[in-house]
């Protein structure tokens, strides 16, 4: 019997997308729950009782939490392209950039956009990661689940008004 894949989530969230993108890397078939994280469903309170937080990936009547868990989990439970290296320095490598980088490819710049900041990575001192940026939000599977660029801006410059809104009323 073929196992239902589900990703409980939520539009905008980096980590979200990063479990979306290794489903389609691989190729695995998935519906995609997005979230109210302003009031969360007993779904994702259930499956992620410990941090409550998305994504969760439901595979049949199993749930595995944390994105760079997901990620590993996605690569080992189904066929289809290998997302991590088979050499082991080049996996722990891998694991090292994933967690730096925690989306920054394409979030990064929407956070320098909303605060003002100047670039943060920058080709001159993250050259072989701006490339991997690059080719990152090239891919095919991966522009096909990455959110546009003008609603993540409209999203977090909609969060940054409310946060400023709460300081404000907190003075
Ligand atoms: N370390 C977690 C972080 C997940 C995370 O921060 N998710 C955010 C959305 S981007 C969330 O669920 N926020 C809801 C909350 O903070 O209550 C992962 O990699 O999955």
């Amino acid at each position: 019997m073929v196992e239902t894949v589900k990703l409980i989530g939520a539009f905008g969230s980096g980590f979200t997308h990063r479990a979306e993108a290794a489903l389609r890397l691989k190729g695995v078939p998935y519906e995609l729950i997005l979230e109210d994280l302003g009031n969360k469903s007993e779904l994702l309170l259930q499956h992620n009782p410990v941090h409550k937080l998305v994504p969760v990936l439901l595979h049949g009547d199993r749930a595995v939490c944390e994105s760079l868990v997901i990620l590993e989990y996605v690569d080992e439970a189904f066929d289809g392209p290998p997302l991590l290296p088979t050499d082991p320095y080049e996996r722990s490598e891998a694991r090292f950039w994933a967690q730096f980088i925690d989306q920054k490819a394409h979030w990064l710049g929407v956070f320098e956009e909303i605060g003002g900041v100047a670039p943060l990575l920058t080709d001159e001192e993250y050259p072989s990661l701006c490339q991997w940026a690059k080719r990152y939000v090239a891919e095919e599977a991966v522009k096909q689940c990455l959110p546009k660029r003008e609603e993540l801006v409209a999203m977090y410059s909609a969060f940054k008004e409310m946060l400023q809104a709460m300081a404000t009323s907190h003075k």
